[in-house]
């Protein structure tokens, strides 16, 4: 028997069935929604449910003039486990929130078109002509220059929200403002505190049990988990996006610059590369080291998904993108500089040792994601869709990864991040997919 969620506004089963959107009663919604009845011919509407997230319903909508929207509702539990666990509807609101502030300081941001407060439905651009990061890395596609636009908008949103270009007073009202404690709790839970102490939800294949009760004995690399725990919980850097994996990434166009022989051949030029982020329910004040730490671990599972699967040179500049992508969010970010708003209270070296402690939060966050992706409850195609040898390879190479960026954070250098690829994923060890 199915469970009836409760909470709020949902709490009786009769107001539950009647504000769940579904697909035959979107077009009936969209009529009802001023902001979006002009968009699209409610009339020819079809809504296909398309979410593959953990969270939320997600819906895809096309008239029969081809104009699209996306709508995204909150459910009051995770949908990943059902109404088992409950979970407030009101981080629509906070995503609301986040992706305004975040679309107001940079380009690649999914667009928010209207936003119901009431039954927590948000209408998005359509991005159907995009893919989501983390396939097109899995079927072996391009990530040319992806990383590198991430770390730039995580630059821009770092600046924008942060109060260097607000000002202390406003930074600390929208920092207050922008609390998300429930999904904040997810992201303790299942990030900072289950990979490392054990817990019912945590699951591995057998061929890496072994290799992580090792990990789970080692008291430096505990230790490590719980000081980024720590950084988490009591730092209020910028507005985070909070949930930034390369699932939560939409990309279009791209692709490696054209070759000589490409040009040769007149192969047709890529098209431009078009790089957005969606899925910000997670948003909240925090380091902004999460943000980049997080990306930057599923740069890795992608590098070690193609090292277990023979692709050493592919794996290699998957690697290499860390270093790229800090070296741009490190010109990004000096690049604000110049506009923070009192610059005689923060001088260059205020920058210059911010950015230090942000390189070390990323690595550490980074060695934290690397471990929830293969112990904790949400896993990530990269390696599940391994067979049993490259899972092996692929899942030892990223528990590698955790303990150096986890207890080398301090002083470890991208060099030995890219070393630490190639020795964790010899090319002896690669086995077929
Ligand atoms: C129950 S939510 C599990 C995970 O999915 C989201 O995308 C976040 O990464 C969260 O940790
Ligand atoms: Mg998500």
């Amino acid at each position: 028997m199915t469970k009836e969620p409760v909470s709020g506004k949902w709490s009786d089963r009769t107001t539950y069935h009647s504000r769940v959107l579904t697909s035959d009663n979107v077009p009936g919604y969209v009529s009802g929604r001023a902001a979006l009845r002009g968009l699209v011919e409610p009339g020819t509407l079809v809504a296909t449910e398309v979410g593959d997230g953990n969270l939320n319903l997600v819906f895809r909508c096309a008239d029969a003039a081809g104009r699209r929207l996306v709508l995204k509702q909150a459910l009051p539990y995770v949908r990943l486990v059902g109404p088992d666990w409950p979970m407030t509807e009101e981080r629509a609101t906070r995503e609301a929130g986040a992706i305004r502030a975040h679309a107001a300081l940079s380009g690649d941001v999914c667009q928010l078109i209207d936003f119901d407060a009431d039954r927590y439905v948000l209408a998005l651009e359509d991005l159907s002509d995009h893919e989501v990061f983390r396939t097109r890395l899995n079927d072996g596609g391009s990530h040319h220059e992806v990383a590198e636009r991430l770390a730039e908008y995580v630059a821009d949103v770092a600046f924008g929200t942060s109060f260097l270009a607000l000002g202390e007073e406003e930074f600390r009202r929208r920092a207050a403002a922008s609390a998300n404690p429930e999904l904040c709790a997810i992201t303790e839970d299942l990030i900072f505190t289950e990979p490392y102490l054990g817990a019912q939800r945590n699951s591995v294949r057998a061929t890496l049990e072994p290799v992580v009760a090792a990990l789970q004995a080692d008291g430096g690399w505990v230790g490590a988990a719980m000081s980024m725990k720590h950084r988490f919980l009591t730092s209020q850097e910028a507005l985070l996006h909070g949930d930034l994996h390369t699932g939560s990434v939409f990309v279009r166009g791209g692709g490696p610059e054209l070759t000589a022989s490409a040009l040769a051949r007149s192969a047709p030029a890529p098209a431009r590369l078009s790089v957005k982020a969606f899925d910000a329910e997670f948003a909240c004040y925090g380091p902004v080291g999460f943000d980049l730490g997080l990306l930057w671990a599923n740069m890795l599972f992608a590098g070690a998904r193609a090292g277990a699967l023979g692709q050493p040179d592919r794996a290699r500049s998957l690697f290499a993108t860390l270093e790229s992508s800090w070296e741009r969010f490190v010109e990004r970010l000096w690049r604000h500089w110049p506009a923070r708003r009192d610059p005689a209270k923060y001088p260059d070296a205020f920058l210059a040792g911010w950015l230090r402690e942000i390189m070390r939060d990323s690595f550490g966050f980074a060695g934290c994601e690397a471990a929830r992706r293969v112990i904790g409850l949400a896993k990530v195609s990269d390696l599940e869709t391994l067979d049993e040898d490259a899972y092996r390879v692929a899942g030892t190479a990223m528990l590698g990864f955790s303990r150096t960026l986890l207890i080398d954070r301090d002083t470890l250098s991208f060099d030995d991040v890219v070393d630490l690829g190639r020795s964790g994923l010899p090319e002896s060890a690669v086995q077929g997919g």
